[in-house]
């Protein structure tokens, strides 16, 4: 390759004559219409748009005669709100990338480029990594919620990117289920936290005592991971219309505790449910009430959890005087508890939050020991479910044909292509990619091709500490991982500058890589800090597709875009397509390659990219053909589908109303026996006994919190939760002017018990700050009598607006929240485990500026 032409395409002038044009260009244009009615899904369920002179008027749900979701409202403002209008370049980064203070991210002034140069930079900057550091350098690990579509689906596009490009760190699990996801296949066989669950006609058929343990389905229901069907929140009227008599315990009173008017309502301390749940099964112990032959035929190792039980090597019984003392809940009320549950058919629907906090594997282990001892699992109505908070779990299931979406993986064959071959690819026999064998591709070829990402993987909420650690070994379910030496940083599709805990140590790990690029559609706090920000559409500017309903598979729903590409935004997808054109023109460079070469590898990673579609609206269409082609049920071909923009419904199957989890298990233990490495529920784990880790046993146990109300002799100490926003998701609709429905004057709304307040000198809407050894947040205080004492409630999702020492100043919990593992078996994050002290704000007037741009951008 003649240096002349690399020169060439280093300055913005170029022209890349050779290299493929722009196929995206226009790509909505013609099917906006600039006066109509629109239809399309987000996560809060399917839309009703208005248009009018190319502007969106109008947003409403489609489907009417629901409960109604405030989050349907702000289409406007997601379109026209703090948008980030151009490519943006943070300004010691653009003067000098390869030293470029690191320090000023999320201080230094912005530069508007164009998108050419961004692309260009981008490339330039990831290869360097990928030679220095190869894959084990890059992290697109990189996770959040996005926006829901098969085909604009961010997180898959980048991992496809990054595969084609040579691969990456990845992540694995979630914030959401972190700690019950790892423990429950060693208990259950599965993850139980994502399985469909016994219907709700049979709970309202049977159910005779439900109780609502740390769940708040009336918020958490608004939303879904695809697209809401709307229908648990229908249930949860009727369950409140019908007989069933309903108990929630939850340290203070959520919108589902207030909804359920009628409900007895338990506050424990945070932190403390596995206490309350031994003690309550020493007391079906020794009162010889338990199912001895649910014990015996359905689980293993009672026998050698009961010793723990009764205290016989502690000196310790785990009985209702020592769960009350722990748990702050009196005797009689845990007693009572206990023999209701024993007494009726119960059911015990689980939410999440008390698995996210220290030594989170153990609430829901102990949950289903004490349902095996009350002997309801399998039966239509009874038992426990985790999942009826979320998604509509519960609903029944259509027999929809399932509609495809993008993925990460490369399909087709490969076999000797000689760029391939470059970045040190193998195939098998039939010219398949064999995802690399790291170690020999390094060797040859000095970059890594297809890492394993599962090696290399970390814990996702174990950012921070890879970041500021690399090469530690860490220990991870019975593996050891080691972290990575990151220089580099891919992120789409999250806000990990609120997500994250102890965000003032997440703004000192993220000095670490020498590059972060980030596609965003606003400009969060986490965009804020990059060095490279590419703007992105919304999903209201875009063609694409989705199912409805996580578990029910309601209906498939044609989500159309109403409104042109915002300013110079451009679809993640149109992004990293491409970039795949800049990065072959470097790489062959790189490898001495003349433009040729470029061209023809450039054409190739971008038809790999799109599997050989034209444009991504092909891919609509292909994947809705695609599930054409697997049903027999008539439905209309994909222009008339298209042209009608209505979602298609689908009746649910006579079998999926009578679904009841664990029945073929209860019904034949030896035929449908668990996937355990018994087959049964397993009380006490050898497999984890063997892990031999000193903060998650061989079977569930009361494990003191690092931080709660019974271990602080500080008066001034409270619980911090910070549990799921009512009017968000997470952070997504933050910044529109939903906010000004709840907000306490400009700033995030903080519940707070009116006793404590008083105390405090605190009145109903005064500002206060709540600081601990990590930072301090300022909030407005609401003062609501549901809210046990000494426990503060400051939902997640709040804009991180850092000061200059990075406390925050509109309402962010995590500047807060301790960043540790819940332990060693599954590293999840322990956002519900904090002590705060809290007072009334008296310093200087606050000025927020979460929702401003940033210095430098428009
Ligand atoms: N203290 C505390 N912290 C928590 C929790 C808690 O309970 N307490 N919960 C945790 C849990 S369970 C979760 S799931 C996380 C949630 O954390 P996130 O998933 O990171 O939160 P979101 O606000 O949904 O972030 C999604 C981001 O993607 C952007 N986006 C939307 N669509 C697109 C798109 O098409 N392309 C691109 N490029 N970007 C897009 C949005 O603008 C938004 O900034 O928070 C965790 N953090
Ligand atoms: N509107 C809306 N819906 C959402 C989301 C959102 O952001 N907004 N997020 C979605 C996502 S990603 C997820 S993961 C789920 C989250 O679903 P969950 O994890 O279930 O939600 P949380 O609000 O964290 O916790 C549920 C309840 O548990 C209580 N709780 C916390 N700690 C304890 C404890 O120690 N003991 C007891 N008994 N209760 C406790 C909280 O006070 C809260 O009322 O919600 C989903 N749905
Ligand atoms: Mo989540």
């Amino acid at each position: 390759m003649k240096r002349r032409t690399f020169l060439k395409l280093g300055c913005a002038s170029s022209s890349l004559a050779l290299l493929p044009t722009n196929i995206f260009a226009n790509s909505t244009k013609n099917s906006i219409l600039k006066n109509a009615q629109v239809n399309t899904a987000a996560h809060w369920g399917v839309l009703q748009l208005s248009v009018k002179n190319g502007k969106l008027v109008d947003s409403k749900p489609y489907y009417k005669n629901k409960r109604y979701n405030d989050l349907q409202y702000y289409t406007q403002d997601l379109i026209y709100k703090n948008r980030i209008k151009y490519p943006y370049v943070r300004k010691s980064f653009l003067k000098n990338p390869n030293d470029n203070k690191p320090e000023l991210r999320g201080k230094d002034e912005w530069v508007r480029v164009s998108w050419e140069d961004a692309l260009k930079l981008v490339s330039k900057q990831l290869l360097k990594t990928r030679k220095t550091h190869g894959a084990n350098g890059i992290f697109a690990g990189s996770y959040g919620w996005k926006s829901p579509g098969n085909i604009h689906n961010s997180r898959t596009l980048l991992h496809r990117f990054m595969n084609l490009t040579g691969g990456f760190v990845g992540s694995l699990g979630d914030y959401s289920t972190g700690a019950s996801q790892v423990i429950m296949p060693h208990v259950v066989g599965s993850i139980e936290v994502y399985e469909q669950q016994t219907n709700y006609e049979l709970i309202l058929e049977n159910t005779k005592l439900l109780v609502i343990w740390g769940a708040n389905p009336i918020d958490t229901l608004k939303i879904a991971w695809t697209v809401s069907d709307e229908q648990g929140l229908d249930y949860m009227q009727k369950i409140k219309d019908s007989n069933i008599k309903v108990i929630c315990i939850d340290p203070y009173a959520s919108t589902t505790v207030k909804f359920f008017d009628k409900a007895q309502h338990i506050r424990p301390r945070p932190n403390t449910d596995t206490a309350i749940m031994l003690a309550m099964m020493t007391y079906l112990y020794e009162n010889n009430l338990y199912d001895k032959e649910f014990i015996e035929n359905y689980t293993v190792g009672f026998e050698k959890f009961l010793p723990y039980l009764l205290g016989k090597n502690d000196g310790i019984k785990k009985d209702i005087t020592w769960a009350s003392k722990i748990s702050g809940v009196d005797e009689q009320t845990l007693i009572e508890l206990t023999k209701s549950l024993k007494n009726n058919l119960s059911l015990i629907m689980s939410g999440w939050g008390m698995q996210r906090a220290h030594h989170g594997e153990q609430p829901h282990w102990a949950m289903v020991t004490l349902c095996a001892m009350l002997g309801h699992i399998g039966k239509a109505g009874g038992g426990f479910g985790l999942s009826y908070h979320y998604s509509n779990g519960g609903v029944a299931t259509t027999n929809t044909p399932v509609v495809g979406g993008v993925n990460a993986n490369l399909v087709g064959k490969w076999s000797n292509d000689e760029f391939l071959g470059i970045m040190g690819a193998k195939f098998d026999s039939n010219g398949h990619l064999i995802q690399g064998d790291e170690d020999e591709s390094i060797k040859n070829t000095g970059q890594s091709w297809l890492a394993k990402t599962s090696d290399a993987a970390i814990p996702v909420a174990r950012i921070a500490d890879m970041l500021l650690n690399p090469n530690k070994t860490i220990e991870h379910n019975g593996k050891k991982i080691t972290y990575s030496d990151i220089d580099f940083i891919y992120w789409v599709g999250g806000n990990p500058f609120v997500h994250h805990q102890d965000l003032k140590a997440l703004r000192k790990a993220w000095q670490k890589p020498s590059t972060i690029v980030m596609n965003e559609i606003y400009w969060t706090p986490s965009a804020k800090m990059a060095d490279i920000v590419l703007p992105v559409t919304s999903l209201y500017e875009r063609d694409d597709i989705s199912m409805s309903g996580d578990y029910s598979n309601y209906s498939i729903v044609p989500m159309k875009a109403a409104v042109n590409k915002y300013e110079e935004s451009k679809d993640d997808i149109e992004i990293f397509y491409e970039l795949l054109k800049y990065y072959a023109f470097y790489f062959s460079t790189q490898n001495n390659k003349d433009e040729n070469y470029a061209a023809t590898l450039a054409k190739k990673l971008q038809n790999a990219y799109l599997d050989n579609a034209k444009n991504s609206f092909e891919l609509v269409e292909k994947y809705y053909s695609q599930a054409l082609a697997r049903t027999s049920l008539e439905l209309p071909n994909f222009q008339a589908f298209w042209q009608e923009n209505k979602a298609l419904e689908f009746e649910a199957t006579q079998d999926s109303f009578e679904f009841v989890r664990f029945a073929d298990f209860i019904d034949d233990p030896i035929l449908n026996p668990l996937g355990t490495p018994s087959g049964l529920i397993e009380i006490y784990s050898t497999t984890i006994e063997k892990m031999n880790y000193d903060d998650c046993k061989a079977h569930p146990m009361w494990f003191e919190p690092i931080e709660y109300l019974a271990n602080t002799s500080n008066p001034s100490s409270f619980h911090l939760l910070s549990p799921h926003p009512s009017h968000r998701l997470h952070s997504q609709l933050c910044h529109t002017s939903l906010k000004d429905t709840y907000t306490i004057k400009g700033h995030e709304p903080c519940l707070m018990n009116p006793e404590d307040a008083k105390e405090l000198n605190i009145k109903d809407g005064d500002l206060i700050e709540l600081s601990n050894e990590r930072g301090s947040v300022i909030a407005g205080a609401k003062l609501d009598e549901g809210v046990l004492n000494k426990v503060v409630v400051l939902a997640e999702g709040a804009w991180y607006d850092p000061d200059e020492n990075g406390n925050c100043k509109y309402g962010c919990p995590n500047v807060l929240t301790l960043d540790l593992p819940t332990s060693k078996l599954a590293n999840g994050n322990i956002s519900h485990t904090a002590l705060v002290n809290v007072k009334k704000y008296t310093g200087k007037k606050v000025k927020i500026t979460a929702f401003t741009p940033p210095k430098g951008a428009k």
